[in-house]
């Protein structure tokens, strides 16, 4: 097979993958507690979404500037969530623009 029929054939197969609704990705949780994220690192493989969920009672941001997946999902509080799909691998920093310490790592496989 050539080159161009394969990914023509890839193409379709994940065109009726996402119409169908079937679940292409595994989801993960990360909270903010304490001023931290719950997990320093955590290792997710693409198409997988990850939830950032703020568990303190005040508010934080979620960000990154990260090459491979930049974001910036805002500031919000306690008992929201925001959630991003990882689409690409690499190694992604993620911050909190309201404190300067909180840092965590995503690396999507
Ligand atoms: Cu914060």
């Amino acid at each position: 097979m050539n080159q161009r029929l394969v990914t023509s054939i890839i193409a379709i197969a994940s065109g009726l993958i996402m119409a169908s609704g079937a679940a292409v990705g595994k989801e993960y949780t990360v909270g903010q507690a304490g001023k931290a994220f719950t997990q320093d690192k955590i290792t997710i493989s693409v198409g997988d979404v990850v939830h950032f969920e703020n568990n303190d009672p005040f508010f934080h941001n979620v960000f990154s500037l990260s090459s491979t997946k930049t974001f910036d999902l805002g500031s919000y509080p306690k008992g929201d969530a925001r959630s991003v799909t990882f689409d690409e691998p690499g190694v992604i920093e993620v911050e909190c623009a309201l404190h300067g310490d909180m840092f965590m790592l995503i690396e999507v496989e």
